[in-house]
């Protein structure tokens, strides 16, 4: 009740001093409200909460992978029941180093694998349990995918992360939670303890029942404490604290996405009836706006994560060789993601031969291409200048002389909160300014799309802010169209 109070009273001399002393003081990833403050005060607040380094460090990434790879590339299955032979598991041509250049090459800057998915069968040689490459005829029973893979991203200087899925089909001790949490944590500890570094560990939330119709009850708060203790610099995701599943797996991100928000996942019973009262899940569609904050005792730097698959299955089918995702479906997802404040996560799963197939590595090759071509000439004179906006302030930017521009891309400078709540894009054309885009947050990253324009210069106007909002870049683009040949 003291600290409270005591809290208490450091806010709201946060929240009377000037600017330039308010804007020292931040909250890293979480903060709870003393019951004084008011809701103007509150929303006020949420816009000094900030990102761990971590949380900043993978934001920047933009763009990952995931790798949905082990037992089911080889029966065919996207939920393996627990009971598969070993035996099956034998890629006849394995090349991890092919993985990480593929996928490197598009641009992306962390490959996370799927170091057992929910049927148990382990892609490292385990202590656990005997259900793993150890028993399969892989490189004799002596291979490790865990490890090739790792090493082939510390090669080329890419991260590595892991998805450990906690519900596990295969496992004894599946549903005696104490005995089946310890297992877990050993799993955890191996992954976490002989593979370098570890920058992402996806936590999946699927929770099965146990053959003998025990329910697993995970404990979350032991797992975390093992991954910030053994690598302080992965992330969480998912059902982890650092990371917020975007809420659907179709590659769309929220027109309005706030970084800061009272959504937490649902690690125990409190969190679970806080998220009730609020009425608030993953998929829900607010989950920043200021009323919700209002209704708030604590929020959160958790920023979304948009993860998708290249291909309708989350593993490889080669019925599906020829329905890998177009071109512009890929940019458009690209658009919904990176350009909607998250970072994407776009799972590649390799083939029965353990490679990545040729028409997704055509397909990535296409993607990067795109990319760099789109954003390889800025077309704005001066647009990295920092600029602090107050509500109704605008800037402009000359453009290069006679170039077209289809897309803005504006940026906040996230250390220093995510405040943007509307704002406008204009174009100085035949001497007026005509509309060219508008929008809510802006977080990170928003970019924005619409029909070709040849400006003198753009106008952006910060219509409504929580706070003076940080503009850290503004560019202007020509996106190519997309040839539907490529698709
Ligand atoms: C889900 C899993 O059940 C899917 O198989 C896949 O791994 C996806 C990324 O997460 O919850």
């Amino acid at each position: 009740m003291r600290n409270n109070f005591v809290f208490g009273i450091l806010l709201l001399l946060l929240l009377t001093t000037s600017c330039n002393q308010r804007a020292n003081t931040y909250f890293e990833k979480k903060l709870t409200f003393p019951d004084i403050l008011t809701s103007d005060q509150k929303v006020k607040l949420s816009a000094y909460i900030v990102p761990t380094q971590r949380q900043y460090a993978w934001q920047q990434l933009e763009l990952t992978a995931f790798i949905h790879f082990g037992m089911n590339t080889f029966t065919g299955k996207e939920w393996g029941d627990g009971n598969e032979d070993p035996a099956l598991f034998n890629p006849t041509d394995f090349n991890a180093e092919q993985w990480v250049t593929v996928l490197q090459q598009a641009g992306f800057k962390m490959i996370i694998l799927t170091a057992k998915h929910h049927d148990g069968f382990c892609l490292w040689p385990t202590q656990t349990t005997s259900h793993s490459v150890a028993a399969s005829p892989w490189r004799n029973g002596q291979g490790d995918v865990v490890r090739e893979v790792s090493e082939a991203c510390n090669k080329y200087d890419i991260k590595f992360g892991v998805y450990l899925s906690p519900w596990d089909r295969n496992a004894q001790s599946y549903g005696d939670s104490p005995r089946y949490n310890d297992m877990f944590v050993k799993q955890l500890t191996e992954l976490l303890t002989q593979y370098g570094a570890i920058d992402e560990v996806w936590l999946d939330g699927a929770n099965g029942e146990a053959p003998n119709g025990k329910k697993q009850e995970y404990d979350w708060e032991r797992y975390y404490n093992v991954i910030d203790s053994l690598q302080p610099g992965a992330v969480k995701a998912n059902m982890g604290d650092d990371v917020r599943w975007v809420g659907n797996e179709n590659g769309l991100g929220r027109e309005t996405e706030w970084s800061v928000t009272p959504l937490y996942p649902e690690i125990n019973e409190s969190v679970r009836s806080e998220n009730e009262r609020l009425n608030i899940s993953h998929t829900a569609e607010d989950l920043g706006s200021r009323e919700l904050i209002k209704e708030s005792k604590t929020l959160y730097w958790n920023p979304s994560e948009v993860d998708v698959s290249i291909r309708p299955g989350w593993f490889y089918h080669p019925e599906e060789d020829d329905k890998v995702k177009s071109l512009s479906q890929l940019i458009e997802i690209y658009y919904q993601s990176v350009g909607m404040n998250s970072v994407l996560l776009l799972n590649v799963p390799p083939d029965t031969r353990g490679r990545i197939h040729e028409h997704d590595a055509e397909r990535l090759r296409q993607f990067g291409n795109y990319l760099s071509i789109l954003f390889e000439n800025e077309l704005l004179i001066d647009g990295e200048m920092e600029w602090k906006a107050r509500t109704g302030a605008s800037r402009e930017y000359m453009v290069r002389k006679g170039e077209t521009i289809n897309t803005v891309l504006l940026q906040e400078d996230i250390r220093k909160g995510q405040r943007v709540e509307s704002f406008t894009v204009e174009g100085w054309i035949n001497e007026e300014w005509s509309s060219l885009a508008e929008g809510t947050t802006i977080g990170y990253k928003r970019l924005l799309h619409f029909g070709d324009v040849v400006p003198e210069k753009i106008r952006v106007t910060i219509h409504g802010t929580r706070d003076i909002s940080h503009i850290l870049k503004v560019g202007a683009y020509y996106a190519p169209p997309l040839a539907t040949d490529q698709e």
